[in-house]
């Protein structure tokens, strides 16, 4: 577990990860766009018959790798605790045709800054 979502300080037991689906055909990742809170776990799941990855693509872009699950089997899955707010487009490396989008908005709501 990610001491950054334990920093949040919300006192809850573990969050049910919000869970994504791998599919082999259109639109690959099933929401293929999803809006997630910081802190709560993220849970792809793969009933396909191939290996695929989730793959952030700052992983090659520019280093700013937030998360690569490597080769998932099929059955597999792939869980992250949770991740700092940002957006988040991720690929498979395997096929780059498939290809989704995470938000991560804040827990709370800040002021805005002026
Ligand atoms: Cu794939």
């Amino acid at each position: 577990m990610g001491g950054w979502a334990l920093g949040l300080g919300l006192g809850s037991a573990a969050l049910p990860p919000f869970q994504i689906t791998i599919e082999s055909s259109s639109p690959y990742y099933m929401p293929a766009s999803a809006t997630v809170s910081a802190g709560v776990p993220i849970q792809w799941d793969n009933p396909t018959a191939s290996h695929h990855t989730v793959t952030h693509d700052g992983c090659e872009l520019d280093g700013s790798c937030a998360f690569d699950s490597g080769s998932v089997a099929p059955n597999g899955s792939f869980a992250l605790p949770g991740l700092p707010p940002g957006r988040y487009p991720y690929h498979c490396t395997l096929h780059p045709i498939m290809r989704g989008f995470l938000t991560v908005t804040d827990p709370a709501p800040l002021p805005s800054p002026t």
